[in-house]
């Protein structure tokens, strides 16, 4: 297994329900390590930037309105195979189809408003973490 990065959002639905801590929770307690964090309210142009790739799709809209509609909290996560171990544990998209005990079948309530955000590969995750997070806000184990 490989040691990974990947970018974590907790959006603004889920920061608005105050579960922070409990989803900092299911990270660790699955083996994920938080080495970067910061709470950020996204301007428009920030969100449009960092959901680039889904320009064209009829959600975009609502989707960069939804990430600017209040803090989100963005950490950078670190384990083995951190990229497919936080998506299994933030579940399926749509929190109808998420898998009981995934943070969208717990926290989410729809497609739109989701809870949570993850890289899905390691490029993505390089790319989106750079984003977000200079080198020297990174903060890798040291004990
Ligand atoms: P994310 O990027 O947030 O981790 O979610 P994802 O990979 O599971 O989903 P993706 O296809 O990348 O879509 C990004 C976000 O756009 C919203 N979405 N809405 N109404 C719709 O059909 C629809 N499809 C996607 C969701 O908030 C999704 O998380
Ligand atoms: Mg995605």
């Amino acid at each position: 297994m490989a040691l990974e990065r990947t970018l974590s959002i907790i959006k603004p639905d889920a920061v608005g329900k105050n579960v922070i801590g409990a989803i900092y929770n299911r990270f660790e307690s699955t083996g994920l390590r938080i080495v970067a964090a910061k709470m950020m309210h996204l301007s428009k142009e920030q969100a449009e930037g960092f959901y680039a790739e889904h320009k064209e799709r009829p959600f975009f809209g609502a989707l960069v309105e939804f990430m600017t509609s209040g803090p989100i909290m963005v950490s950078v996560l670190e384990g083995d195979d951190a990229v497919k171990r936080h998506r299994e544990v933030m579940g399926a998209t749509n929190p109808a189809e998420a898998l009981a005990g995934t943070l969208r079948a717990d926290y989410a309530e729809t497609i739109d408003e989701n809870a949570v955000h993850g890289s899905d590969a390691t490029e993505s995750a390089a790319r989106e973490i750079a984003y977000f997070f200079s080198d020297e806000e990174i903060c890798p184990r040291t004990r």
